[in-house]
């Protein structure tokens, strides 16, 4: 880890510490996770190679980009680097919110809930080179952790889906997933509650939890047991998201939010809504602004550097 200068500590979890970290070859910031494998069980170890194996193929502007994997046999330490969220968790801009008992901006809320539906598009729909023939083959994955916890925010409050610590790639699109549930229990689906099934359709439900929790500033389903917060969840009734929120998000938040999987949209019906479709195509058009004037700078600078070097062979 020599080439990165340490920083502060950003946070803790049972896997070890988050640092923030400058890379000294070109001073960027970075955020680093460092793990302690001694402290590991053999599952949590295989959790951790499937994390980071599902992470290095994701590649998309909305989701916490993986930069390296450095292993350090003689401390017994895994770290992994990637890209450093200035702007912190949602749940953290949640809990402010209601702290000060000011709602967030429905126009916020869109542009997050935009920039989800297009981070769960690359998990559910996405294509992947296949390892061994360079094929391209659809690489379903799913998130099954999808919180408020998870949604991190760069320093240009681009959104950032994080923690693939629980997802699982599904080889057969058309396969539901049977197994126990690990996630928060708050966003649980009600058919996971019943049935123990997971497939698309259930990180659809918890966006749909995430969005009614920017609005209400608390989750569609609360409860003091677990028993009680099964049950609420089993039977689907939400509140009408507070007054201030137009009726179309209300439509939407419902729609995610149906008990029955098969009638939730999934991420490309939630793409064909106008409203996000709106905002899609304009940060699609933003970032390709932003390509184009990142390039065109570096031409100049390279250019400056080339007339430089010329006037100081002349003098
Ligand atoms: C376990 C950790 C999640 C939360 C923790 F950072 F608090 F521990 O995992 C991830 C962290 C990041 C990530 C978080 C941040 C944060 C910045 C701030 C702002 N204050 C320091 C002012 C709060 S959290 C910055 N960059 C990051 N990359 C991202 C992903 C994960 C994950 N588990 O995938």
């Amino acid at each position: 880890m020599d080439g990165y200068e340490a920083l502060e500590s950003i946070g803790s979890g049972s896997f070890g510490l988050i640092r923030k970290v400058r890379r000294k070859a070109d001073g960027k910031i970075l955020a680093r996770k460092e793990i302690d494998y001694r402290k590991m069980s053999t599952k949590e170890k295989e959790q951790l190679v499937a994390e980071v194996n599902i992470l290095k193929d994701l590649k998309h502007p909305n989701i916490v980009e993986f930069l390296e994997r450095v292993i350090d046999r003689e401390h017994s330490f895994i770290y992994i680097l990637m890209e450093y969220c200035e702007g912190g968790d949602l749940a953290a801009v949640i809990k402010r919110h209601k702290e000060r008992s000011i709602p967030i901006p429905e126009e916020f809320v869109w542009g997050i809930m935009t920039q989800l539906v297009l981070a769960l598009h690359e998990c559910h729909c996405g294509i992947a080179k296949n390892g061994d023939s360079n094929e391209l083959t659809p690489r379903p994955i799913l998130h099954r952790d999808l919180k408020p916890d998870n949604v991190f925010l760069d320093a240009k409050k681009n959104v950032k889906l994080g923690d693939f610590g629980l997802s699982r790639s599904l080889t057969n699109p058309q396969m539901a997933f049977a197994q126990t549930y690990v996630g928060t229990p708050f966003y649980m689906s009600p058919e996971l509650i019943s049935e123990s099934v997971y497939d698309v359709k259930s990180d659809i439900w918890s966006l749909g939890c995430v969005v009614f929790e920017m609005c209400a500033l608390e989750p569609p389903f609360l409860a003091d047991t677990q028993a009680a917060l099964s049950l609420k969840i089993k039977m689907g009734r939400i509140q009408m998201l507070p007054a201030q929120y137009s009726q179309e998000l209300n439509m939407v938040v419902r729609a995610m939010l149906q008990v029955n999987p098969k009638r939730r949209p999934t991420t490309t019906d939630l793409l064909a809504n106008p409203r996000i479709k709106n905002i899609s195509v304009q940060l699609e058009l933003k970032r390709k602004y932003v390509k184009q004037w990142t390039t065109w700078t570096k031409s100049l600078r390279d250019y400056q550097e080339w007339i430089k070097f010329l006037l100081s062979t002349f003098s």
